[in-house]
């Protein structure tokens, strides 16, 4: 059956400071096998959806556009608003606009009540900033899949929460601030259904690690 609509941000970040994007693309080129991992762990299943901003829509590159295998929502202030339209050929020709994310899942909930279609799978939200930040408002925004990005790359976009660095203790003992726990390697890997490599990971010469954090609230 169709399990609750909660969301799963999956972004890759730099471990010093957030840094997310430089430019309207990704700061660094060749991270092969973490974009591998991006496209298997967003795929799994079945009927699964991404949610984006149209600036990372247009970050993509076109061949890869629509990404293969997902329901694509992509979100713009300037698209029509009111409840998003299946494009002509059905919901997996191309892919869905949104003028909000309330909206986009809106939308889903709407495409949920019939199960085994494409959007009744898992949803993920994967970015850029101002998306990630509409999510993480949101009492649904339940998980992050966190690619730790060990090198410093120059970003002028930055993930909107930080996890696991020093200043999160000091947001944390907020009150009312949700607070991030992260998971261990085998409650991850349980959840995207496949290993998740203990050591850190090399492309290209970038060291990275993955990780999985998990609002407890
Ligand atoms: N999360 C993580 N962990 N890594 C990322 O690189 C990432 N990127 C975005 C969002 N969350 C992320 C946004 N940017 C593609 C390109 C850029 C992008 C997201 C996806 C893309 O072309 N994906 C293809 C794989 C292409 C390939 O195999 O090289 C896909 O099918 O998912």
């Amino acid at each position: 059956s169709t399990p609750p609509l909660e969301l799963t941000l999956v972004v890759a970040a730099t471990a010093r400071d957030m840094g997310i994007g430089a430019n309207g693309g990704l700061p660094w080129t060749g991270l092969r096998k973490e974009m591998a991992y991006f496209a298997r762990v967003t795929k799994r299943g079945d009927g699964n959806a991404v949610i984006m901003g149209r600036k990372t829509w247009d970050s993509i590159p076109p061949k890869f556009r629509p990404l293969r295998g997902r329901l694509n929502i992509v979100i713009s202030r300037s698209f029509v608003p009111g409840l998003p339209k299946d494009p002509a050929g059905g919901p997996d020709a191309s892919h869905v606009e949104a003028s909000s994310l309330e909206t986009a899942l809106e939308y889903l909930r709407q495409r949920r009540k019939a199960a085994g279609t494409p959007g009744s799978g898992r949803v993920f939200v994967i970015g850029g900033a101002q998306i990630y930040a509409a999510a993480l408002g949101l009492a649904d925004a339940r998980r992050v899949l966190l690619t730790r990005i060990m090198s410093d790359f120059s970003c002028d976009t930055f993930f909107p929460l930080a996890l696991g660095s020093p200043t999160n203790a000091a947001a944390e003992a907020m009150a009312d601030a949700p607070k991030w726990v992260q998971r261990s390697r085998a409650e991850h890997a349980a959840w995207i259904g496949e290993e998740v490599p203990e050591d850190v990971q090399t492309d290209n010469g970038t060291e990275y690690e993955f990780q999985m954090w998990e609002r407890v609230d």
